[in-house]
């Protein structure tokens, strides 16, 4: 008896569906499915990290009869599995001629074309794709306990965390939904988590950056966010408060389904870090604000939340020193990493910081703001060292702009008419945000 024909599907398999059984089933046809279970990177590479890890995902497809074979497929592209495994057929849904999987399919074929292999289409299965399931499922994935651990997870799973300003629920779905296909290296990027800038928060309703307004109100707007979007968020925590209020809202936060809060060492009115030399910046005592991360530790009462240590020495013109015996101290204190804030253009005093820091924190989770130095890309700022970067007030940069536009125009013609080619129709607009269709 010769041997069986081997039949390659590559699967996520995150929440197991129809799509997938019909498949796997139809695979079965043909000879013995070897399936490329993607692992927990892999997906993480392209899409929301996965609600089950790979060995949970690896038992339930263990359970499905027409599975022969289970083997890790670590890319999205599957050149690697598909060389060494040559399988006679890959098989795959007809959905992936078109969009972000299109490159991938494309490379497929040429190696399939190498060694004589096929690959066999099957009609998609209509209403149970991944994305789709992932819409009806946003009830659940938004629920706090998800949502609060996946920033421990993403930097478990990614080189590095990606996180853009979002200070409404409308720019809140942007930071959810928006994606980039990179075809050089068939990846498709996105945001990972969201930042609740207090800059822009505050900037948003008219108000200067000075801790005017209160959590109350940044809980609405957490709140607002929230209830549209799945992905973690990480809070501007301000200095924090005083340390007899920072125990409760600690377990506020962690409560709604915040995963991490930044706080920094300034004391007296805290103004924006950004600011010319005419805002005086008074550096807290770095035991007084050890004690605030350490009664924030204690309080906290999952193991998901996490309280990073935003260093201002640099911003202060405190010195280098000052900033290392600080990151030293709060990272004994507790903290569960640092951000270092620089406002310096050319990026040498983050570069140096980080070099230094990683000589006694090697692996301790640093963020970056690159506002002021974003001549790096996020490749070069986490080669530097960095592991989550923050693009902190992008949103609000470019929506004000327009928006002040759109009304001198208005003002200058006395009509709309001439702004209509510059901004979206109303028909956009319904489509933008589609009524839920309640099941
Ligand atoms: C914010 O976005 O509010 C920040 C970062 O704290 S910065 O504005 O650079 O200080
Ligand atoms: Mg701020």
């Amino acid at each position: 008896m010769g041997m069986n024909k081997t039949v390659y599907i590559a699967i996520s398999a995150d929440i197991i569906h129809s799509g997938h059984v019909n498949i796997i089933r139809e695979g079965a046809k043909y000879g013995d499915v070897i399936i490329g279970l993607l692992t927990d990177e892999a997906i993480a590479s392209y899409k929301r990290p996965p609600l089950l890890d790979y060995d949970q995902r690896k038992a339930l497809l263990e359970s499905i009869r027409y599975v022969s074979k289970i083997v890790k497929q670590s890319t999205l592209s599957y050149a690697d599995n598909l060389r060494e495994l040559k399988p006679d057929y890959v098989l795959h849904g007809d959905d992936w001629k078109t969009g972000i999987q299109s490159d991938v399919r494309v490379e497929v074929l040429e190696i399939l074309n190498e060694y004589g292999g096929k690959l066999i289409e099957v009609p998609y299965t209509s209403g149970v794709s991944g994305s789709e399931l992932d819409q009806k499922l946003l009830p659940i994935l938004n629920t706090p306990d998800i949502r609060r651990g996946k920033l421990r997870k993403l930097l478990r799973l990614k080189p590095y965390v990606r996180v853009m300003e979002a200070s409404n629920g409308l720019s809140g779905l942007i930071v959810e939904n928006v994606k980039y296909s990179d075809p050089k290296t068939m990846t498709v990027k996105e945001y990972d988590a969201m930042w609740v800038s207090s800059l822009c928060d505050s900037s948003f309703k008219g108000k200067p950056d000075i801790e005017l307004v209160d959590l109350t109100s940044r809980i609405n707007t957490i709140n607002e966010i929230m209830e549209v979007t799945t992905k973690p968020i990480i809070l501007d925590g301000d200095t924090g408060g005083k340390l007899e209020h920072f125990v409760y809202n600690v377990r506020t936060l962690e409560r709604l389904g915040v995963s991490a809060i930044i706080i920094e060492d300034k004391t007296g009115l805290k103004q924006n870090s950004l600011f010319g030399t005419d805002a005086k910046q008074v550096l807290e005592d770095p035991d007084a604000f050890c004690d605030k991360i350490r009664a924030g530790k204690q309080a906290q009462v999952t193991r998901d939340f996490m309280i990073f240590a935003r260093l201002e020495s640099l911003i202060a013109k405190a010195g280098m020193e000052d900033a290392l015996m600080r990151a030293k101290k709060y990272l004994e204190a507790g903290a569960d990493g640092i951000m270092i804030h620089s406002k310096e253009k050319d990026g040498s005093e983050i570069i140096e910081f980080l070099r230094k820091l990683r000589e006694f924190a090697p692996a301790v989770p640093v963020i970056l703001v690159p506002t002021t130095y974003n001549q790096f890309t996020e490749e070069e700022l986490h080669e530097f060292g960095a592991d989550i970067i923050i693009h902190a007030n992008h949103l609000l940069r470019s929506a004000y702009p327009a928006m002040l536009h759109t009304a001198e125009k208005i003002l200058e013609c006395g009509r709309s008419k001439e702004v209509d080619s510059q901004i979206m129709s109303i028909k956009e607009v319904l489509a933008l945000i589609p009524e839920a269709k309640q099941s």
